[in-house]
């Protein structure tokens, strides 16, 4: 089987995907999502114009070869642009090798370890009162495991809180929005949060909490000890990880499990984290880390230290990847949680998909491949849309982490 054709669709059902379809001689396609949010076009360039050509004619089983030739043979490695380029190509090239064995991709990567993928859901609310609700209702739908943020009095919007009612959804069309940040009526908030929350639920519920990038290694640690008594699952991304060994001193001071990577996309961003068991869970994803190639590896890798996977599953996230995370998540030994944000009803009449949900569980389904599909007459009634991140700052002007 060789590679026929490769183009990059982009469409915007509610907000922008790129995902990549690869063709072959034989009639079978597979599909791989490149959305990075807020940069979509750089990697659809960076597929049309310089990954596309070094494909046609390759064949599309060779997933590891042709990895490390758009790895090794860029020169310039990593960076998510790169990365969720690449990752689309592989998660395209394993839907085409499922679909060509009729098995499902969860089955190449070493079959059923699990019945289902526990995921957790977002539960938010402009005050406490209103995020329990929230969290209540998330329960109703079988959710085990809820992320819970709510609005507090000493900013004007905070991460995770829809501005209006309705869905939470970080980027927003036209040009960046900026909010005001202050950490410190934030971290007099979360644990009352926590507090009423667990009071109200029991221990019988996995809570977790994104701190989203904007705390330091020690205010960190602080909140960590303070949360410790509520019994969480994960604080997420307490500080921007660029700097690795900032979680050491959060480590020194807190049981409460870490979990962060959603912005990484290499083992080369993680691997102090881990090889020090800085943290407890890895978030980077399927579509931002490379694909389910270099996944594989960094999975294995982190299972040696006990670190589990809690992939990133954010509506940015297209079903493609949801699908492949699926896949990757039924199959590793080590795995975590996933996270779930529900797409929007015109996404997923877009990418028609054979994943299902069921009592706090997910399921890969057994369709050949991934089993997405594309529904390209209807993804080519939504443009693309240009939609940024909104951006922070401090009270007194100075630009902060989102
Ligand atoms: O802000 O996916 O845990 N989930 C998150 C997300 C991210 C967006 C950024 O594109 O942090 O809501
Ligand atoms: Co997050």
């Amino acid at each position: 089987m060789k590679i026929r054709n490769a183009f990059v669709n982009i469409t915007s059902p509610g907000r922008n995907f790129v995902t990549l379809k690869i063709e072959t001689d034989e009639g079978i396609y597979g599909l791989g999502d490149g959305t990075l949010n807020g940069r979509e076009l750089a990697v659809a360039s960076y597929l049309s114009d310089h990954l596309i050509p070094c494909l046609i004619g390759r064949d599309p089983f060779q997933t590891e070869d042709i990895w490390q030739y758009l790895y090794r043979g860029a020169y310039w490695r990593r960076g998510p642009v790169t990365m969720a380029s690449i990752a689309a190509v592989d998660v395209a090239l394993w839907d085409i090798k499922g679909k060509a064995l009729n098995t499902p991709v969860y089955n190449l990567l070493g079959g059923r370890s699990r019945q289902g993928v526990m995921v957790y859901a977002h539960a938010n609310g402009k005050d406490i009162t209103h995020a329990i609700e929230d969290v209540e209702r998330h329960r109703q739908l079988g959710y085990r495991a809820i992320r819970v943020q709510s609005g507090f009095s000493g900013n004007k919007s905070t991460y995770g809180v829809p501005k209006a009612t309705g869905r939470y959804e970080p980027a927003e069309r036209g040009l960046p929005s900026e909010y005001d940040w202050a950490t410190e009526p934030y971290l007099r908030h979360v644990p009352k949060l926590f507090e009423r929350v667990r009071d109200h639920f029991g221990e019988d519920l996995h809570l977790l909490h994104d701190c989203h990038h904007r705390l330091t290694p020690i205010e960190a640690a602080g909140l960590g000890k303070e949360l410790e008594p509520y019994h969480l699952f994960w604080i997420e991304d307490p500080v921007p990880a660029e700097f690795e060994e900032g979680y050491r001193i959060i480590r020194e001071h807190t049981t409460t499990p870490i979990a962060t990577g959603e912005v990484f996309n290499s083992i080369w961003d993680a691997h102090d984290l881990i090889r020090n068991q800085w943290i407890d869970y890895i978030r980077m994803t399927i579509v931002h880390g490379g694909g389910i190639t270099h996944l594989k590896k960094v999975a294995d890798f982190a299972a040696l230290y006990h670190v589990r996977t809690g992939f990133h599953g954010a509506t940015d996230l297209s079903p493609v990847t949801m699908a492949a995370a699926l896949h990757f998540n039924t199959a590793i030994n080590n795995f975590g949680i996933q996270e779930h944000m529900p797409h929007s009803e015109e996404t997923d009449a877009v990418f028609s998909h054979n994943y299902t949900f069921k009592d706090g569980y997910m399921f890969p389904g057994d369709a050949p491949g991934l089993g997405v599909d594309l529904d390209e007459n209807l993804a080519a009634q939504y443009p693309y849309q240009r939609a940024y991140l909104p951006i922070n700052r401090k009270l007194d002007g100075t630009l902060a982490d989102w």
